[in-house]
């Protein structure tokens, strides 16, 4: 289906169905990028690739509804082929009720109760979609899904969700610019300015939005304004989407260093501070007992108490030696861990290496990603900033960063792209160092500061009397400077 997609996303720019330029918006804010769905009526073949695709991706995700609507009018004949093809009757929702006769806005048959599926071309703030969902509602039909063409990435998921409808897309904006990227369509200066665009143009809570000329200073499009939700609908990495909805509704941006030398401890320190943290992370080498059952346990942990488990590895190698060293010897690090860590100084080929240690379907691969590290931070690094822009830069262009989660940094500077999550290490309330080089901070400061969504504590928790009563606090600093963060940028 993915090849289906590009073929089609590059069709779809081919017949002007989406431009970029410099556009009015309805809203009144300027857009680089202009999506007219309209255009497709025209094209048959095209009309029947997209229609094919939502058929194809309800029946996937097993979406079923009684009826299906289209918001119109653009994804009224969408909706179309999708019913007839599928044999689902169709309701229609008119704009403005008939002034004669039943004065009905929904046309079609159907009871209080039935259930309906949404077809629309294009989101924006969500707002068209549920205006549909809205009248239906008042027929007393349920809907519980709605399935759209593009999501143009500015909250209108979370918008939408928040009227407990799941929003589902064939494509989102930013796969179409990659796509059109790697096909040699557009240059890397439009997709830039496009995901600047996006960053500083999300939709505030009463549905309205901030426009990045009034509101926005030019050189602070930053994606640490955002919240996590809507981080969740930009980021290209599954595990990224599931760790920002993690974050999210655990209310915890705390990663626990559990560095301990014996599976016992670790465990021990997994249950006990498992609520509080988003990630455990393990260095599994320096574990002298590593078994597969305490592999089973450590896993059944992170289930009990919903985090990920990141396999702290560095990989550093060729491709090929970096696909063996993750999927085979005694750890067996891919079949396990969530999430590892990599440097990026073998360049793209160590995303390549690590995609290829994943055995099995996309799906699985789909369950894996990676933090690459740009910045490290102990004193005496050899980094420099020209690497890690250059790290930065294998994480968010190529066709592989659907692997990368995030990125392993001490700065906001270091990465633009909202999708990507930033893990911070270096965190401690009492100490400014050890005797090996650390060099820490404050949650608050690593948070506002240095533009950390995740802080990574290791010494602070398990070195401290009560690990529980340390994580708790590590928590609640870590997730109420996070907080603060986001009021403060007010999107
Ligand atoms: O809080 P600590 O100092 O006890 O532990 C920090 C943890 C250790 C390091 O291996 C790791 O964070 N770390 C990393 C990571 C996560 O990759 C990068 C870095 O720059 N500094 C750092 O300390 O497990």
């Amino acid at each position: 289906m993915s090849e289906e997609r590009k073929a089609l996303a590059i069709k779809l720019y081919e017949i002007n169905a989406f431009k970029f330029g410099d556009f009015k918006m309805k809203v009144g804010i300027n857009s680089p990028v202009y999506f007219d769905l309209r255009v497709i009526v025209s094209y048959p073949e095209v009309m029947k690739t997209v229609s094919d695709l939502i058929a194809a991706y309800i029946k996937e995700h097993q979406l079923t509804a009684k009826h299906v609507c289209g918001v119109p009018y653009t994804a009224l004949p969408l909706a179309t082929l999708v019913s007839v093809q599928q044999g689902t009757p169709m309701l229609v929702r008119r704009k403005e009720a008939k002034d004669y006769g039943t004065k009905k806005l929904i046309e079609g048959l159907y009871n209080a109760g039935d259930t309906c599926l949404i077809v629309e071309d294009v989101v924006t703030s969500g707002s068209s979609v549920l205006d549909t969902v809205r009248d239906l509602q008042r027929e007393g039909i349920v809907v519980t899904d709605a399935v759209v063409v593009v999501d143009r990435e500015q909250g209108g998921a979370v918008s939408i969700a928040q009227h407990n409808v799941r929003m589902h897309s064939l494509f989102t904006l930013s796969f179409l610019l990659n796509t059109l990227l790697e096909a040699g369509k557009i240059q890397r200066n439009t997709v830039d300015a496009v995901a600047r665009y996006i960053a500083a143009s999300q939709i505030k809570g009463d549905g309205s939005f901030v426009n990045p000329q009034q509101k926005v200073a030019v050189n602070d499009f930053s994606r640490i304004k955002l919240p996590f939700e809507h981080r969740a609908t930009l980021a290209k990495s599954e595990v990224a989407k599931q760790l920002f909805h993690l974050m999210a509704s655990k209310k915890t941006n705390l990663c626990l260093a559990a560095d301990l030398t014996q599976s016992e401890e670790i465990l021990n320190i997994a249950d006990l501070c498992g609520p509080y943290i988003c990630v455990l992370k393990t260095h599994i080498d320096i574990v002298e007992d590593f078994s597969e059952a305490f592999i089973k346990n450590l896993r059944i942990l992170a289930d009990k108490h919903n985090f990920l488990l990141m396999e702290d590895r560095k990989f550093a190698d060729i491709g090929n030696t970096v696909s063996l060293q993750y999927g085979k010897g005694i750890y067996k690090v891919a079949d396990w861990a969530d999430l590892v860590t990599a440097h990026a100084v073998t360049g793209r080929s160590i995303l390549q290496g690590l995609k290829a240690g994943v055995s099995g379907t996309a799906s699985q691969m789909s369950k894996r990603g990676v933090f690459l590290l740009a910045e490290l931070s102990n004193s005496g690094s050899l980094i420099d900033a020209k690497y890690s822009e250059a790290a930065s830069k294998i994480a968010t262009e190529g066709a592989d960063i659907d692997f990368v989660a995030g990125v392993v940094c001490q700065s906001p500077k270091c990465f633009d792209f909202p999708g990507l999550i930033q893990l911070t290490p270096g965190v401690k309330i009492d100490d400014t160092t050890d005797q090996l080089g650390q060099q820490y901070q404050t949650p608050e400061h690593v948070v506002k500061e240095r533009g950390a969504d995740i802080g990574v504590v290791g010494r602070g928790i398990f070195q401290a009397k009560s690990v529980e009563k340390a994580a708790a606090l590590y928590r609640d600093r870590l997730w109420a400077a996070y907080t603060e963060r986001i009021a403060k940028t007010g999107v």
